[in-house]
């Protein structure tokens, strides 16, 4: 087997793992040493001429390890700068052959390495996982043909139709440069006054208010490549294809104000979340899906396919589910791995190539630019973490942080000194050729009329949307242009939204104080595409979380039985109480507690369970928290559950008008708006299996119309 098949190899069978082993170094039991190797024998006290005189120059150890440190923050992403990362495989479910030559996309035995980072775009690295904001989705494929990097976000749009403006949009959405006021939010004079400059953005704006922006949890968001690529097989066929990620638990969202606490009480919510998954076997799992189009058909649609503003329907283009990436390994460092990372929309295998888009020509360069100045020179690439699997060859030497000792004199092609190695790989041998599309124009700064229409598939989108999508729309603009001191931004704002929707205009208007325009006969589009409303997404209870509340006092067999049944259906759960520690129940059983009032809070969980036991109960009703706890998961459209005296602290919480069970029923299971209780009952098999359905919801949004009297 010669080098590069052994590569293949190790690359069929997913050895990036064995790979990223050379670099890895466990500290435990070790010598402290410096960074060349010889031991400290002190590291506590600096080298001082006299215990209580000034510290030596000659002091290396001193010099080397405060100069390390001096240098450690590297300049962060300009975009994407918060994110988190995992590592896991890919495998194909058939062979892709008919449409591309993508060999990681032909055998379903094939392991495919990846490394995943999930990011928001505008707030700091510090800045909190809930913020509204587009989530970003970048997936680095170890493939045994060098890494495919899939660059994707979880809205299947883009902001803008062409690269040049993406300074323009970024610098109108970060936090404004007088005052780095406000961080990692849009809800500020200047992006609005872009927008309302700029009506391409209005599709992306409606779903940037949308509940897309606020996801559950980076295991339960799409993903889209936004950009169209080609496909291109053997033949030299190609194809228009648009990529996605389908997460097998739904799409799921928070409510704003969740997402607003969860900023405060939890920063690190959704990469908690996705640690916390993994290390306990719960491996997120995504199906990549394809849209095509075939070249023949490229104009057949009342979009342009190259346009980043417009998505494929999939009413219109189905998605064909291709193939499923399971994430199941944590990093070891978070720098070395997560922060040190880089990927690239140009970095493709040969079978996957672009097109025209003239959003996706600008990313070719950017990304690259980029890593050269974060990663500090053009090495980036041999950073364990960005090493192919692939074997690389070629003349290019030296740079900042070279790794790799390049042997021998040549560095240039062509060359008889090594009978011009390294060779170029012909086509046939899977070398990469570029799709010979022909192109002819002329040179001119313009864009074509197909890419006029700005609002037709804003639309759609609205459309698309549920009575409580629709309203939390609403609040997202009440809250972002709540946002904007300039009154005549504004009316601007509303004034450009009527052109999506007058009644959504009206709405805005009335809730930012400015004037909605008259209203007309109505919208002319009538399509939806209902693949784009949360509310047809997949309904599972798997990995969700539930809050049980209790105190010393409560019905242990009751309480455990339906920990247990939680745990049968794929809900995990955690005790809360007001004091950490230890709590007893009637009978003398006792059980610990996970998380007390100030360290977790309703927010936290999908759920929440009142269990029964008269002095647990008596307990709880003293405690404001605990029936915080109830009324803001009411108010957040979560499920709850209560058993016997359980029912009592909803009944004292402000959510009565829900029909729960009545202190003379025997065992009568109840469940209204998502609230499951039952009274006088023993045997939780029942009531476990209706909270988990409830559960499996996500929320119950026709709540929300009462909600406004619940005080949380
Ligand atoms: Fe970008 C990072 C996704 C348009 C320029 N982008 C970045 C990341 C994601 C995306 C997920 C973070 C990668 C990581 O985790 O390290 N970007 C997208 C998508 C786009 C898009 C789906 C729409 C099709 N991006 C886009 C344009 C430009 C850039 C139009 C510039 C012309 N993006 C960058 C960048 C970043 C980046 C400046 C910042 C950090 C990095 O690249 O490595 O080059």
């Amino acid at each position: 087997m010669d080098s590069i098949q052994k590569q293949n190899k190790a690359a069929k069978d997913g050895k990036k793992d064995e790979q990223l082993d050379n670099f890895r170094v466990d500290h435990k039991d070790q010598k402290l040493t410096t960074n060349h190797g010889v031991r400290v024998s002190n590291t506590d006290d600096s080298l001082k001429a006299g215990n209580r005189g000034p510290t030596l120059m000659e002091d290396f150890h001193f010099r080397e390890k405060m100069t390390h440190f001096d240098h450690e923050r590297i300049p962060e992403r300009v975009v994407h700068a918060r994110g988190s990362g995992a590592h896991g495989y890919f495998q194909v479910y058939e062979p892709m052959n008919e449409f591309t030559k993508a060999k990681f996309l032909q055998d379903p035995s094939v392991k495919t390495p990846v490394f995943v980072r999930f990011s928001t775009v505008v707030g700091s690295r510090g800045s909190a996982d809930t913020v509204r904001d587009v989530r970003g989705f970048a997936t680095k494929f170890y493939t045994e043909d060098g890494n495919y990097d899939l660059v994707a976000n979880n809205i299947p749009i883009f902001f803008i139709q062409d690269a040049i403006k993406f300074p323009d949009v970024v610098h109108s959405i970060k936090p404004e440069p007088n005052n780095e006021i406000p961080q990692a939010s849009a809800a500020h004079d200047t992006f609005w006054d872009f927008v309302v400059s700029t009506p391409e953005l209005a599709h992306m704006v409606m779903w940037l208010l949308s509940d897309r922006a606020i996801p559950r949890s980076f295991r339960m968001m799409e993903g889209f490549g936004v950009n169209t690529f080609r496909f291109v097989n053997e033949q030299g066929k190609g194809r228009f294809v648009k990529f996605h990620w389908k997460p097998l638990l739904g799409v799921h969202s928070l409510v704003w104000d969740e997402a607003q606490k969860l900023g405060g009480k939890d920063p690190d919510f959704h990469r908690r979340d996705l640690w916390r998954a993994i290390e306990m076997g719960e491996y997120p799992e995504f199906e990549l899906g394809v849209q095509m189009i075939e070249e023949e058909d490229e104009f057949e649609f009342d979009f342009d396919i190259l346009d980043a503003t417009k998505f494929w329907p999939e009413e219109i283009v189905p998605v064909k589910r291709i193939g499923k990436m399971t994430l199941n390994r944590n990093v070891d460092n978070f720098f070395a791995e997560t922060e040190q990372v880089a990927f690239h929309a140009g970095h493709v295998v040969p079978g996957i190539d672009f097109t025209n888009d003239p959003l996706l020509q600008g990313r070719l360069f950017s990304y690259l630019d980029t890593q050269l100045i974060r990663l500090g020179g053009p090495n980036f690439h041999e950073i364990p973490i960005n090493r192919s699997l692939a074997q690389v060859h070629n003349n290019q030497r030296d740079g900042y942080h070279r790794m790799t000792i390049d042997k021998g004199p040549v560095s240039y092609s062509p060359n008889f000194l090594q009978s011009n190695a390294p060779h170029p790989t012909p086509d046939e041998e899977n070398g990469y050729v570029h799709y010979t599309e022909k192109v002819d124009g002329r040179k001119i700064r313009e864009r074509n009329k197909s890419f006029n229409d700005h609002y037709s598939q804003a639309k759609l989108f609205w459309n698309s949307m549920s009575d409580a999508e629709k309203q939390h729309i609403v609040d997202a603009f009440h809250f972002e242009i709540g946002g904007v001191k300039n009154k005549q931004i504004r009316q601007l704002v509303v004034n450009m939204f009527s052109n999506v929707n007058e009644n959504l205009a009206a709405q805005i208007a009335e809730g930012v104080g400015v004037t909605a325009p008259p209203l007309s006969s109505g919208s002319d589009v009538t399509d939806s595409s209902p693949a784009v409303s949360q509310e047809n997404t997949v309904k599972s209870p798997q990995t969700r979380w539930v809050g049980i509340l209790v105190e010393n006092g409560f019905n242990y067999s009751e309480i455990i039985q339906v920990i247990e049944e939680l745990k049968k259906a794929g809900v995990n759960s955690e005790i809360v109480s007001k004091y950490q520690g230890t709590i007893t129940c009637s009978n003398g059983n006792a059980i610990e507690v996970d998380k007390n009032y100030l360290t977790t809070g309703s927010i936290m969980y999908d759920a929440v369970y009142v269990g029964g036991g008269q002095q647990s109960i008596e307990t709880l009703l003293t405690h404001g928290d605990a029936l915080n706890f109830i009324n803001e998961a009411y108010k957040h459209c979560k499920a709850i559950g209560a058993t016997n005296e359980g029912v009592d602290l909803l009944v004292a919480s402000q959510i009565q008008s829900t029909k729960i069970a009545g202190p003379d029923t025997e065992g009568e299971l109840v469940t209204h708006l998502g609230v499951v209780t039952i009274r006088n009952e023993n045997d939780m098999t029942n009531f476990s299996q209706e909270f988990v359905n409830s559960i499996a919801e996500h929320r119950h949004w026709t709540r929300e119309v009462e909600n406004e009297m619940v005080p949380a």
